[in-house]
Formats: structure tokens, C-alpha cells, sequence
């Protein structure tokens, strides 16, 4: 596996980007399973006593619930064929996870807005193995203080890993696109260390 040219945070965390952790076959066979039998759901969040559909499609599955963005995600057990994922996540990871949330962006019309993965559920300095399969989408990490950016093009079969500190000190994203994008999905793998 090639990871691109080591931590790509300038400090207060640590990114790493495995280019090739799936290969390029693979990942278009395991794409297409995860589109037809993921249990996808649209959530829907509370803005300004508006209610919003989320932008994108999610599911969740794991050993325990979790709380994300405000939104109940009850556990859906492991399944086909989210093991193989685990294991890639694993191996880049260099660690066990208990959970995958699962984002289905359809277009460029979805996004995921500024946030961090900072769930007390994810304990302190979090380790998050993010694969992406489908369509390259933007990713952009932001510091918190200074607003300095990080800007990262996610493609087919590659594995972002997240650790350190990152979730303390930078907020991410990827914002809407006004050209013609296809379907992504990403698998965002999680160790809920406490059910909150
Ligand atoms: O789609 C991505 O690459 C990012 C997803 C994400 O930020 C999240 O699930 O928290």
C-alpha cells in the first residue's frame, strides 16, 4: 500500500492518506454491493426549528449505537460485505474498530458540512480510518485557531486516516460541487470506547 508522503497535518494531529488500500476492481464489485444493500437511510436534522434533510444518505452499523450530529444511529449488525472493509481499515489503521458509519453522497448536490469526529463515545484523540470508493470528492481539514487548510482529493480505494489530536484541533468537510460528480460512498470505521 502506498501512503502519500507521511503525516499530511502540519501539526496539532496526524492524516494519513493510503492512496491504493483497495484495489481499483474490487472496490467498483464492492461499491456496487454496498449501493444495492446497505441499509441507507435519510436523516433529517433540526435547524433553526426548520427541519433539514441531511445531504447525503447514512447507515450504521456496529457493535454498539452511536450519536452523530444529533441523530440516534441504532446498531445494524456486521454484515456482507463490510468485514473486508474492516480489515483494510484495520491494517491502515493500526487498530481494531467497533462501528462504520457509512455516508452515501449521490451527486455533487451532497456534502457533509464542518464538523469533527469529537463524540465523547470516541474517547479522547479518536483514531478514524475513512474509505473511499466511487467518485473523487474534495476534503478539506481546517484548524480551528488559525484557519489554516488542508486540502485533500479522496479517490477510488483510498483510506484516510485520522489520529492524534486531529478531531481537537481542525474541523472538516466536503463541500457541494457544481460540476457533474458521480455516485461516492465513504465508510468512516469508529471504536466506541462508551455508549453515552
Ligand atoms: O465522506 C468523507 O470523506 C467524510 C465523512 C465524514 O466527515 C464523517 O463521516 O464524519
Amino acid at each position: 500500500m502506498r501512503v502519500l508522503a507521511g503525516n499530511l497535518l502540519p501539526r496539532d494531529g496526524a492524516v494519513y492518506l493510503f492512496e491504493d488500500a483497495v484495489g481499483a476492481r474490487d472496490g467498483t464489485l464492492l461499491l456496487e454491493r454496498l449501493l444495492a444493500e446497505m441499509d441507507w437511510r435519510q436523516e433529517w436534522l433540526q435547524v433553526m426549528g426548520k427541519r433539514v434533510a441531511v445531504p447525503r444518505l447514512t447507515a450504521w452499523y456496529g457493535d454498539k449505537g452511536y450519536r452523530y450530529s444529533g441523530i440516534d444511529h441504532r446498531p445494524r449488525r456486521w454484515c456482507e460485505p463490510l468485514p473486508v472493509l474492516k480489515d483494510i481499515a484495520e491494517a491502515c489503521a493500526g487498530q481494531v474498530f467497533n462501528g462504520v458509519l457509512l455516508n452515501f453522497y449521490r451527486d455533487g448536490r451532497d456534502s457533509v458540512s464542518w464538523h469533527s469526529d469529537n463524540e465523547a463515545e470516541l474517547g479522547r484523540h479518536p483514531v478514524i480510518a475513512s474509505v473511499s470508493l466511487g467518485a473523487t470528492r474534495r476534503f478539506v481539514l481546517k484548524h480551528r485557531g488559525d484557519g489554516a487548510r488542508v486540502v485533500l482529493d479522496l479517490g477510488h480505494g483510498g483510506c484516510l486516516v485520522m489520529a492524534g489530536a486531529t478531531q481537537e484541533h481542525w474541523v472538516h468537510s466536503i463541500a457541494k460541487s457544481r460540476r457533474a460528480v458521480g455516485a461516492r460512498v465513504n465508510l468512516t470505521f469508529r471504536k466506541i470506547v462508551a455508549t453515552a
